[in-house]
Parts: C-alpha cells; sequence; structure tokens
C-alpha cells in the first residue's frame, strides 16, 4: 500500500481469498445466501452487527457464528448513531441490521445524520418473505428502499435472493466512494436459499488513488497566487488531510474559520492562523469574510448555513471564491468560480508545493477566549462556563471531545479549542441524540482513546436508551450532562422572536436516575468542588476505563 493510495483491505488474513472468485465469495457446495453473506462481511472486515432485532432477521441472526458479534441498541436511532460512532472512528463502514419498516422508519433521522457525518454504513433491512410479499401480510415494509429516502449514498433491493452477498459487497464498496450510509432490503426468506456461481459481484479489492498531480492544482494556485488577502474555511475534513491543510495555510499565512455547527474539525484551533468559528448568521459571515479578495473552502462547501435570518450575500461581488472537496455534491452545490473535486490533503499539500512562501502574509487577530470564569459565589449555581473551563483545564490531550449542548455550544468552541486531528465529533445535521449515541460508538471503535461527550439534558433524552448499550458493552466513555431542566435554546429562540415558549421545561427528570435504571453508573454534582473532584477523579483514567459514567452538573443562568 503506497502512501497516496487508500486500499479498500480484506480483513486480516482473508487477503488472499479477497483475490478469489467474484468478491461477492466463492460458492461452495451447500452454501446458502446467508453463508455467503458472512464471507462477504469477513472479507471486509464486518464483523459487529449493530442491530435491533425483529422476526424478519431471525433467520439471519440466529446462530451467528462465534467470530461474529451483536451489538444490541435499544432503539433504532441508537443503533444507527453508535454505528456512525463507530465507522468516523475506524475509517471503516459499519455493518447495520434493522427491523423492515419499524426499524428503518425510526432510524432514518439517525441516517440523515450519517449522510452529513460522512460515516460508511452497511445497513441491511429484514422484510417480509418475497413468496407473501404481494399479499401484504403484517410486517411488510411498502418500497422500504426509498423509506429513507434521498439520505443513503445506494440503496437496492437485490433481484434475487442470490443476488445478495453481492449486492452487500457492493453496498461496502458504495459506502466508502460515497463516504455514507447504503441500504440493502433482505426478504426473509432469501438467507436460507442456495447461494450460486452466478449471482452478482463486486471487486475483491479497490484501489483508490489519493495522490495529486501539481498540473491539478495548477489553476486553484494560480487563484491563490494572485489574492493579496485569501482566508481558509473548512469543514469536515479526514484526519489524514490536516497535516496537508496546515502546511497550505502556513504557506499563505492567512486566517482560517471554522465553519458554522462543527460536525470534525478541519485545522488545529491552538494555531496562530486560527481565526475563530465563521458566525453562521448572514451579516456576520458576510461582514468576517469581506476583507478577503479570495475564499476558499476547504472539505465543505461554499458557504454552510443556518437560519436564512436576513437577505444578504455571504461575500462581496468582488470576492473570488474557491471550493476544494472530495465530495462532487458539495462543489456542485457552491456558487463559486472555481472548484477542485479531489481528496483534500493531498490537493492541499500539492498547493502547498507550488506556491511561494508569503512573508508575512495576512494573519489573524489572535482569537480571543474567554477568562477562566471564578468559582461560583457561595448559594450561586454553576455555570455551563464552569464545566467547560473545568473540563479545558483536564481533558487529556488525546480526548475525543463530542458535542452536542445546544445553548453551550459557542461557549464551548470558545473554551475548549481542538488541537488534534479527529479531536471533535458533532452532530452533522442538528438530529438531537447523536452525542449519546455516537460517543459509544466512536469509544467502541477507539477503545484506548479517552472520549467525553458535553450534552445538554434534553439532548441526552433523545437516546437515553444508548447508555444501556455502554453499560452493557463495557465502553468506558464520560458523558457530562449540563443539567438546565429545559431546552435552553429553544426558550431563547422564542424570546427572540418576542413571545412565549409553547414547551415547558423539564426539571422534574431525574437524567442520573435514568442512566441508572439503563445500568449506567452516575453522579450528579452542583458545587463547583464536587466537580473538580469528580473529574479529577475521572479524567486522568479515562482512557482505560470500561464502564460509562455519567455526571449530571447541574447548571443555572
Ligand atoms: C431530534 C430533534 N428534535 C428536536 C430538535 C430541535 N431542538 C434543537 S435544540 C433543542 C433543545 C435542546 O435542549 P438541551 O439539550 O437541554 O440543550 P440546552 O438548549 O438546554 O442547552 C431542540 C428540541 C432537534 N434538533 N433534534
Ligand atoms: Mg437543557
Amino acid at each position: 500500500m503506497t502512501e497516496s493510495t487508500s486500499v479498500e483491505t480484506a480483513a486480516p488474513g482473508r487477503e488472499r481469498a479477497a483475490l478469489e472468485g467474484n468478491g461477492a465469495g466463492r460458492v461452495l457446495a451447500g452454501q446458502t445466501v446467508r453463508d455467503a453473506t458472512f464471507e462477504v462481511m469477513r472479507r471486509h472486515g464486518l464483523t459487529t452487527i449493530f442491530g435491533n432485532p425483529g422476526s424478519t432477521e431471525i433467520p439471519f441472526l440466529t446462530d451467528l457464528p462465534p467470530d461474529l458479534r451483536f451489538v444490541l441498541g435499544l432503539h433504532e436511532g441508537s443503533v444507527v448513531g453508535m454505528a456512525t460512532g463507530y465507522a468516523l472512528a475506524r475509517g471503516e463502514p459499519s455493518f447495520v441490521n434493522l427491523h423492515t419498516a419499524a426499524g428503518l422508519g425510526n432510524a432514518v433521522n439517525a441516517i440523515a445524520n450519517a449522510r452529513d457525518c460522512r460515516a460508511p454504513l452497511v445497513i441491511v433491512v429484514g422484510q417480509q418473505d418475497r413468496r407473501q410479499i404481494a399479499f401484504e401480510p403484517f410486517l411488510t415494509g411498502r418500497a422500504l428502499e426509498r423509506i429513507a429516502g434521498e439520505y443513503p449514498v445506494w440503496r437496492q433491493l437485490p433481484s434475487r435472493a442470490q443476488d445478495v452477498p453481492g449486492a452487500i459487497a457492493r453496498a461496502y464498496h458504495e459506502a466508502l466512494a460515497g463516504r455514507g450510509p447504503t441500504l440493502v432490503v433482505v426478504p426473509m426468506g432469501d438467507w436460507l436459499e442456495p447461494a450460486d456461481e452466478l449471482s452478482a459481484g463486486a471487486p475483491g479489492r479497490i484501489l483508490r488513488p489519493r495522490s495529486v498531480t501539481p498540473a491539478e492544482v495548477a489553476e486553484l494556485a494560480d487563484v491563490l497566487a494572485g489574492a493579496e488577502s485569501p482566508a481558509l474555511v473548512v469543514g469536515a475534513t479526514e484526519e489524514e488531510d490536516w497535516d496537508g491543510v496546515v502546511s497550505l495555510v502556513e504557506r499563505l499565512r492567512c486566517p482560517v474559520f471554522q465553519e458554522p455547527f462543527s460536525r470534525r474539525v478541519g485545522f488545529p484551533q491552538d494555531h496562530a492562523l486560527f481565526a475563530g468559528h465563521l458566525p453562521w448568521q448572514r451579516r456576520l459571515m458576510h461582514d468576517s469574510l469581506a476583507r478577503h479578495d479570495v475564499v476558499l473552502t476547504v472539505g465543505t462547501n461554499a458557504f454552510r448555513t443556518y437560519i436564512f435570518d436576513e437577505p444578504v450575500a455571504l461575500v462581496e461581488p468582488s470576492t473570488t471564491v474557491a471550493v476544494l472537496t472530495a465530495d462532487p455534491a458539495e462543489a456542485h452545490r457552491s456558487p463559486c468560480d472555481l472548484a477542485l473535486v479531489a481528496p483534500v490533503g493531498p490537493a492541499c499539500a500539492a498547493l502547498a508545493e507550488l506556491l511561494p512562501q508569503r512573508a508575512t502574509g495576512n494573519p489573524p487577530e489572535p482569537v480571543r477566549r474567554p477568562a477562566l470564569l471564578p468559582p461560583p459565589a457561595d448559594g450561586e449555581p454553576l455555570r455551563p462556563g464552569h464545566v467547560l473551563d473545568a473540563l479545558a483545564q483536564r481533558l487529556p490531550a488525546d480526548t475525543l471531545l463530542v458535542e452536542e449542548c445546544p445553548s453551550s455550544q459557542p461557549e464551548l468552541y470558545q473554551r475548549i479549542p481542538v488541537r488534534i486531528p479527529f479531536g471533535f465529533l458533532g452532530t452533522a445535521n442538528g438530529c438531537l441524540g447523536f452525542g449519546l449515541a455516537g460517543s459509544i460508538g466512536v469509544r467502541m471503535g477507539l477503545p484506548d482513546r479517552p472520549v467525553v461527550a458535553v450534552l445538554g439534558d434534553g439532548s441526552t433524552t433523545y437516546a437515553i436508551q444508548a447508555l444501556w448499550s455502554a453499560a452493557h458493552y463495557d465502553v468506558g466513555v464520560l458523558l457530562v450532562v449540563l443539567a438546565n431542566g429545559r431546552y435552553a435554546i429553544m426558550d431563547s429562540l422564542a424570546r427572540r422572536a418576542g413571545g412565549a415558549a409553547a414547551w415547558p421545561g423539564f426539571e422534574s427528570v431525574d437524567i442520573g436516575g435514568l442512566a441508572r435504571a439503563f445500568g449506567c453508573p452516575a453522579v450528579r454534582v452542583e458545587t463547583h468542588d464536587d466537580l473538580i473532584r469528580v473529574l479529577d477523579e475521572v479524567l486522568p483514567h479515562l482512557a482505560s476505563r470500561r464502564e460509562p459514567l455519567l455526571v449530571e452538573a447541574v447548571v443555572g443562568e
């Protein structure tokens, strides 16, 4: 394997098998579709099945061979959330099994988020038996392959049972190529059908070059070379792209903004050229970009926005906008002067080679970070800032921080700079619940890495059952819940709209009690001393922790 080529590898020890046959498995006498599918799964390292079972999955899941591991999630949103975290942590597709319309319907939101997270997933959805589906028996899913709409990057109901293993092999490749979820619908009677040699196939291995020649980036290099005051906006780049982006930025000596609502972090936030998070408010975004004659987005589209709060353009008419992304769709929806669809890290490295070193460049003002909050006075409540400060001072350097704390998100960005590649993960499409489920999956994929999620209490309740999976499978993740007893962000949006919120607070919800009911240890902290004591006890040993812990930090305004 060369440095510039990513290989969709076979599972260890299976390399030779991967080079045989048509990639959907060599069919042996007496093999069923299920047996041939297991071979495909082994070949591609899909040996962990995240699922929630129903009767349509019984023929697939009963008597699993010992080398395949089933991970139970108690709700399909959590199943897909965990699988998403696991895929991102390993950089490999995760395998998911869902129960016909019921399971897939519950999972759609998480599938949408997986797409925006760029998480490769192979999702197999059970269906009624082909022999009676015309009669629409109980548990028939109508047009199952369409329920998740546009969100899967590829979907198929195989034409015949024998095509199932090949469809799953293809889904694996499609998930990697499209960096997103794929869907294969499997009617339950298919599993025990005999496999055959003439069925659908897929490559055993695919080599995907990740190198970029200087000639291919020359036009973009010219645009950047002619800039007086360039800026970069980075999005959700891959871990291996990080160094290339840094080398380009250091060549240009220009400001780098992180896009709003970070999914991943694309540039070190303690770097002198980091200019902070780009504001989502359209006018503020415009004002941040207005002083730059060239703006290059890297690993994202131009530009990722949120509420249409003001009908203002995002850049000045005189600003040249360029886009560098590996995702063609991201380029195609960007109003820009030039887009380069290429692997981001190698393209940035090639640009850095071509461009002259700018002597002073146009570095940004240093990012102003808030001062540490003094501990609350007697009788005063903890504030989210106290919790964030305490974490910022103590998080191990290799921590992966997961954020889903809506009203405290801007403060978290300010108080906890992310310094390392894959040091941060956030919900990508705004669906609450991913923070909890995703952090569990991430930690399952990186069992020796400290993983800390900072969650709102409302957010926690969307995926609370995932705590059972964390406890049952010995997942040592730390979940810090900012418990304010309400949807603070929604309350503030209602206030800003000049009216009263229609929804009540939920102070009576006992998050720690819910956690314990699902078998997850939990502690409640109300004072600064308690907060510091718990974090000092847990954080130094987080990497080797083998059980989850939920810290319910009671916070006020
Ligand atoms: C699945 C889902 N449902 C609803 C929403 C809308 N929503 C966005 S933020 C929010 C409230 C979050 O409350 P909490 O997690 O307690 O954070 P706080 O605002 O209190 O910091 C809601 C309901 C959403 N994003 N996702
Ligand atoms: Mg809240």
